[in-house]
């Protein structure tokens, strides 16, 4: 087992076949735009764990007193390129591919949602995406691959996955393009979240699922880089705390989430406040999935 696990839980005689979460760190960032760095992202993050209360204050509980947690190995970077990357990655997760998991994926650069995906689909075909994220990622090619950060979303789209965007605020013409029409993309923007009914707007959307499967994917560029600055590809107007606490906590009341990714933490020296409110949200999204799961026992 690896040495830095999330939030220092005792994982003691976890097998991985046991655990109800399994953190899956994926250091990879061959192909972000800006700045480099969100490969030390997991360590930074999985390294903020004393910083994070074990109590979930606003459910009232001690999630990981009851839930067995398994933090896994670290996927190696494939150099060759994100398409390479995508096929470890998937070959990496099959042998744990269990519905009884909640999958809860560290980044690296949000490429890696892709195989995330393909991967999860294959045991939950009629999967739904909640994609927290201030970019659009959906050109069809960028700086030469198909497969790059910037196109990963456009790839899930042709999976035929339903979508859910919430923080969008920043986009190409040729992705602004392509959104148009699409009705399998619903886009709840951070302005109208921030200013207007977004979230009651999204709530009403993902209602008409019945007791949906949910991937749920945060780009860590979806806060506001006031609030959370250690990103690969900062952008001004983003969401607050509170705010993708209560889209988390609609994900969870609506549906059964399998499968999480946090992505694009790009540690500074400067600070630690990027990875301690990324590993205390991954807590939350967590603390929240699983309150859904013993609901009801
Ligand atoms: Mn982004």
């Amino acid at each position: 087992m690896p040495t830095l696990n999330f939030l220092g839980l005792d994982e003691t005689e976890i097998l991985p076949e046991q655990a109800d979460v399994l953190i899956q760190p994926i250091p990879y960032d061959s192909t972000t735009s800006f700045q480099p760095g969100t490969r030390f992202g997991p360590e930074a993050l999985l390294q903020a764990r004393r910083q994070v209360e074990l109590w979930d204050e606003g459910r009232h509980w001690e999630p990981f007193s009851r839930y067995r947690c398994l933090t896994l190995n670290e996927i190696p970077s494939n150099h060759r390129g994100p398409d390479f990357m995508a096929a470890d990655i998937r070959a990496a997760l099959k042998p744990y591919l269990q519905p009884r998991h909640i999958w809860a994926a560290i980044g690296g650069e949000h490429s890696i949602s892709l195989p995330l995906v393909e991967s999860l689909l294959e045991i939950h075909p009629g999967l739904v995406l909640c994609w927290l994220d201030a970019h659009g990622d959906l050109r069809d090619s960028w700086e030469g691959s198909r497969y790059s950060h910037a196109c990963v979303l456009r790839r899930i789209a042709e999976l035929g996955v339903p979508i859910f965007h919430l923080g969008l605020r920043s986009l190409s013409r040729e992705e602004q393009e392509f959104l148009e029409g699409r009705a399998g993309i619903r886009v709840y923007t951070s302005e109208e979240i921030l200013l207007g009914q977004g979230l009651q707007r999204f709530k009403g959307d993902l209602g008409t699922w019945t007791a949906p499967d949910i991937y749920l994917s945060v780009d860590v560029d979806v806060f506001d880089p006031g609030l959370l600055p250690g990103t690969g590809t900062p952008e001004p107007g983003g969401l607050s705390w509170f705010s993708v606490l209560e889209a988390v906590r609609v994900i969870t009341d609506q549906g059964t989430v399998c499968g999480v990714d946090l992505c694009e933490l790009m540690p500074l020296s400067a600070s630690r406040q990027s990875e301690f409110i990324a590993a205390k949200l991954l807590f939350k999204i967590l603390s929240s999935v699983l309150y859904k799961k013993g609901a009801g026992r």
